[in-house]
C-alpha cells in the first residue's frame, strides 16, 4: 500500500511539473509573440516616421517654391496670395495625407525689436508691446521684464524688470539670456509667466532678427491696434476688419500712417524707425502635419526669403518638431 501510495505521489508531482512546464511554455510563447509584435510595431513606426519626415521635407520644399513664385509677381505680401492658401495632399491612395500652410511671421510683434540694433532699450516699441500685452489681457509690466531678459546688461528696468538676482533665486536657479531670443517659448522662462498667459500672447509674437519690420497687411488687429492709443481701433469692429482683409492688403501702409498720425506714441515710433512698418515679408513659417495611418508628424519650418524679385532664394533657418517654437 505504501509503495502504491508513493507511486501516486510521484505521479502527482509529475503531473504538477507537466502543468507548470506547459504554463511556462505558454507564458514564454505569449511573451515571444508579444515582443515580436512590439518589435514589428516599433520598426513600422520608425520606418513610417522616416517616411513622414521625408514627406514633410517635400512639403517644406513646396512651400519654399510658392514663396519664390510669389516674389516674381508681387512686391507686397498678404494672406490672399497663393502662398497663403493651405494645401492637403493625399499619400499613397489615402493611407495618409500632408496638410500644410504658410504663415507670415512678420505680421507678429517681433520681441527682439524691444531693443534697438545697438542693444539699448527701444522706448517706442516697448510702449507698443505694453499696449499689445493689455489688448491680449496681460499685465504691461512683462514688457520691461522682457527687456531685461534680452538686454546684455544686468541693470534692472525700473520698476518692473528682472535680472540675474531674480532668476538666481529660483529653484533650480538660472540666469537671464541677456541676448536676442530665437524662440518665443523663451518667454516661459520669465519668473511668474504661466502657460495660460503665454498662450494668450503667443499668436501675436515672433522671435525674428532685430530690426525686422512689421507687415501691416498680415498683422492681426490686436497687433495693429497696439501701434496707437488715441485712434479708432480695428478691433472695435472685427467684421469690418475681416471684410476689408478679404480683398488683400488692409490697411495699406499709407492708410495706417494717415489714420494714426497725430497719436504721440505712433508719431515717435515712426520718426525713430521710418522703416518699421512694411507691406512685404521675408520670414514665414511652414506648418506641416504628415499623417500616415496612426502615425503623425508635426513639423514647423521657419523660412527666410532673400535676394531680389528675379532671383529670390529660400533658406530654412529653423525646424521644430511637435511644437511650433
Ligand atoms: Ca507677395
Ligand atoms: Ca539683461
Amino acid at each position: 500500500m505504501s509503495t502504491a501510495h508513493h507511486g501516486n505521489q510521484q505521479r502527482g508531482v509529475a503531473l504538477i511539473m507537466a502543468i507548470l512546464i506547459v504554463a511556462l511554455a505558454t507564458i514564454l510563447a505569449v511573451s515571444i509573440a508579444t515582443e515580436s509584435y512590439m518589435d514589428q510595431r516599433r520598426t513600422m513606426t520608425v520606418l513610417v516616421l522616416d517616411q513622414a519626415y521625408d514627406l514633410g521635407l517635400g512639403a517644406e520644399a513646396l512651400a519654399a517654391d510658392a514663396l519664390i513664385e510669389d516674389s516674381k509677381g508681387s512686391t507686397i505680401d498678404t494672406n490672399k496670395e497663393n502662398w497663403a492658401t493651405p494645401i492637403i495632399l493625399p499619400v499613397d491612395d489615402g493611407i495618409g495625407d500632408i496638410k500644410g500652410n504658410l504663415e507670415d511671421l512678420q505680421g507678429r510683434f517681433n520681441l527682439n525689436n524691444l531693443l534697438n540694433i545697438d542693444g539699448t532699450k527701444n522706448e517706442t516699441t516697448v510702449k507698443q508691446f505694453e499696449r499689445l500685452l493689455e489688448i491680449v489681457g496681460l499685465d504691461r509690466r512683462w514688457a520691461n521684464i522682457m527687456v531685461d531678459w534680452l538686454d546684455a546688461n544686468n541693470d534692472t528696468q525700473s520698476p518692473d524688470g528682472a535680472e540675474d538676482s531674480v532668476y538666481a533665486g529660483q529653484s533650480p536657479p538660472y540666469l537671464t539670456a541677456n541676448m536676442a531670443i530665437t524662440r518665443t517659448s523663451e518667454i516661459l522662462a520669465l519668473v511668474g509667466m504661466t502657460k495660460v498667459m503665454y498662450d494668450k500672447l503667443e499668436p501675436f509674437v515672433s522671435a525674428l532678427p532685430p530690426g525686422t519690420g512689421l507687415n501691416v497687411c498680415t498683422a492681426p488687429h490686436e497687433v495693429l491696434d497696439s501701434l496707437a492709443t488715441t485712434r479708432s481701433q480695428f478691433g472695435n469692429n472685427t467684421n469690418t476688419f475681416a471684410s476689408n482683409r478679404a480683398n488683400g492688403c488692409f490697411p495699406r501702409l499709407t492708410e495706417i500712417k494717415n489714420d494714426f498720425r497725430g497719436d504721440p506714441d505712433f508719431d515717435k515710433l515712426i520718426t525713430a524707425h521710418p522703416d518699421y512698418l512694411v507691406e512685404a515679408s521675408n520670414y514665414f513659417r511652414a506648418n506641416i502635419l504628415v499623417t500616415i495611418g496612426t502615425t503623425e508628424l508635426a513639423m514647423y519650418s521657419v523660412l527666410n526669403r532673400f535676394g531680389n524679385s528675379t532671383n529670390a532664394k529660400i533658406r530654412v533657418i529653423e525646424r521644430n518638431f511637435g511644437t511650433p517654437n
